[in-house]
């Protein structure tokens, strides 16, 4: 090694050491990313750079000095790029982009007219370091290296850039267990593994399902209509639309068991109002949620379109580009204004994509919440000033309006400010389920207090109130404190019957005063849809569900939950075994295995629609056929 190369440093390193700077610069001063420890500070710091090395790191390999410096400016161009349409982007959305949001057209539009306003000269400072490697490849400076890569040998670069995308990694999975699995929020994603890997993996994303979708047609669909069909049940003349025409409030009641209802905890009623108001509703005791990875989502997603979530990830993320028939379509049909409505960060659970995809006219997210630091514990805004804005919303929405309201302070961790702690904490070893009768208890005074809101406001009448719980709160870590609270072991068959949620249908001057009524057969959120459109008149022959009405008289007595655990009338199928109702105990696996296939079938099905998108097939008079389908494909 001759001395005058001993001091140089390698053009590509430098071109990765700006990179990252300016990545983590920009991180900070273009996108709001809440931090919240010194940990998740230095995973931000950290992402962008083994993604920079791993790709610059690639003109090692070059031989001609002048494709090697080529490769690096054209790397640093469009990575620089790359983040700058994200800040450009940002600046409008508040959000990060997405290929599906790229690539459908209508958003294209949008998005063009939208960012190209935002853009601005001084943007060029994020060109800066790009400009400065352009500058320095012209000028070549003698303290810059060229000539390949001699300092360290390439196997120990790439060794040490694989270790820091462990590291990263790692450490990202720690802070956030199964970021990659669920897909949580553009934001988190970011946060944990950078804005580039982030690209990398919504590609990924993307082309699986592009390609399941590419090889599905419309025959598909035809195949198994049948068996769609007959998990539709006639409406109940009783009930077809005794809600017509009224505003529906659909209340998703975060992590809300049954088992809480009509129970104390240490001698304290949890959830007082709730208990009262079984009498002046229609209630389902045996309500089950159906939803996967995709937790709040996916019962979103089983409420509007009466189908399965899928089993990984969120289908809210991997499927936001589908058709879909969904319920809030149908209500926008018979002219109502359908929202939804959530004090959180839209993009959270990819929300403002899939919502565009199911046709609601509004998303009350957090921006049109007025939320400080009075109002918030946990996760952010509490759920009584939620529901109290939430009202003042609806005065000012065209009548008749379909509002869906997502609560949030019961979730895990379960915390809550003082005041709002009407009970003490449970007193078992398991802080997650202590704190979580205090926290239910504070969502019961909320819902209370929304009900007088509503009537406050003269909405009440007029409107048919459906709430249910949208998932479990108490996982199965949490089973020996939950066998000490229920005085039994939880076996698979308790586990399973821990998955009921409250499902309520309150209709002000129909159930109210003491009309209303309990119902004991089994239903899950797939029968939310069909139900609900019943009430307000509105018929479903013909649509493709997996649900059915759940006050039709001669229901089918089957609930397939998502992991493919199913309950009738008798029987519980859970962990490979078939259990008893009645007695709670084990019996012959042959008493559930008439059941099994057609509860797997469900499931299988309902997978295939969303897999292969086959909704876009199917049109106003049902699945259209190949005919027509090649007709519409020539005329292309
Ligand atoms: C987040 C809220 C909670 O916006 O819906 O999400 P979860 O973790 O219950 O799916
Ligand atoms: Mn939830």
């Amino acid at each position: 090694m001759t001395s005058d190369k001993k001091f140089k440093i390698s053009f590509p390193l430098i071109a990765a050491v700006l990179l990252w700077l300016k990545t983590y610069v920009v991180y900070k001063t273009s996108f709001s990313i809440t931090i919240e420890n010194t940990m998740q500070e230095f995973i931000l710091f950290l992402n962008p750079l083994p993604f920079l090395l791993i790709v610059l790191g690639l003109s090692f390999f070059m031989k001609k000095e002048k494709s090697r410096i080529r490769y690096v400016l054209i790397t640093a161009f469009v990575t620089s790029f790359i983040l700058y349409a994200n800040v450009a982007y940002y600046r409008f959305f508040n959000d990060f982009l997405t290929l599906p949001v790229l690539f459908q057209t209508s958003n294209f539009a949008d998005l063009t007219g939208s960012a190209a306003q935002e853009i601005n000269l001084a943007d060029i400072l994020y060109f800066a370091d790009f400009i400065l490697l352009a500058v320095l490849a012209k000028w070549k400076p003698s303290f810059l290296y060229w000539n390949g890569f001699r300092f360290i040998n390439r196997p120990v670069f790439y060794l040490v850039a694989a270790a820091l995308l462990f590291t990263n990694v790692g450490l990202a999975e720690t802070e956030r267990p199964q970021l990659l699995t669920r897909t949580f929020d553009r934001e988190l994603l970011v946060k944990n593994i950078g804005t580039y890997n982030y690209h990398l993996y919504d590609i990924y994303l993307q082309t699986k399902t592009s390609a399941q979708r590419a090889l599905a047609d419309g025959s598909e669909l035809a195949e198994f209509e049948n068996a769609i069909d007959s998990n539709y049940r006639e409406p109940n003349k009783d009930w077809f639309g005794k809600a017509e025409g009224r505003n529906v409030i659909m209340i998703s009641l975060e992590s809300l068991q049954s088992f809480v209802i009509n129970n104390e905890m240490n001698g304290h009623e949890v959830t007082p109002f709730l208990n009262s108001i079984i009498d002046d509703s229609l209630y389902f005791e045996n309500f089950y949620h159906q939803t996967s990875q995709g937790k709040t989502s996916d019962s979103e997603f089983i409420l509007d379109n009466s189908l399965f979530p899928t089993d990984r990830g969120a289908v809210f993320f991997t499927h936001s580009g589908n058709t879909y028939n969904s319920l809030t379509k149908e209500l926008n049909g018979m002219n109502y204004f359908t929202n939804t409505m959530h004090a959180n960060n839209k993009s959270f659970w990819n929300r403002d994509i899939m919502y565009d995809a199911f046709g609601y006219d509004c998303f009350y997210e957090l921006n049109d919440y007025e939320v400080n630091e009075e109002n918030s514990v946990g996760w952010g805004m509490k759920d009584d000033p939620f529901f109290k804005q939430s009202v003042e919303h609806m005065k000012e929405m065209p009548k008749p309006f379909a509002s869906k309201l997502i609560t949030l302070t019961n979730h895990h961790p379960f915390v809550l400010d003082e005041e709002d702690k009407y009970i003490p904490e449970y007193d078992s070893n398991s802080g997650t389920l202590n704190r979580y009768f205090q926290t239910v208890r504070y969502m019961d005074e909320a819902v209370k207090n929304m009900f007088q809101y509503l009537k406050d406001a003269g909405l009440y009448e007029d409107s048919i109130i459906v709430m249910y719980g949208d998932h479990y709160g108490i996982s199965e870590n949490h089973n020996a404190a939950m066998k000490q609270y229920l005085g039994k072991d939880v076996d698979p068959y308790v586990s399973t019957q821990l998955q009921r949620v409250p499902m309520y249908i309150h209709i002000p001057g129909v159930t109210d005063e003491g009309k209303g009524k309990t119902f004991d057969h089994v239903g899950g959120q797939v029968d939310l849809r069909p139900t609900i459109l019943h009430l307000l008149g509105k018929d479903t022959q013909g649509d493709i569900q997996f649900g059915s009405d759940l006050l039709a008289e001669n229901r089918e007595d089957l609930v397939v939950l998502r992991d493919g655990r199913f309950i009738t009338d008798e029987h519980v199928y859970a962990g490979n075994a078939c259990y008893d109702r009645e007695t709670g105990e084990e019996v012959d696996a042959e008493s559930c295995e008439t059941t099994k296939p057609r509860a797997d079938e469900k499931l299988m099905y309902s997978d295939k629609i969303i897999y292969g998108d086959l909704l876009r097939f199917y049109g106003e008079e049902g699945v259209i056929n190949n005919e027509e389908l090649n007709e519409q494909f020539q005329t292309k």
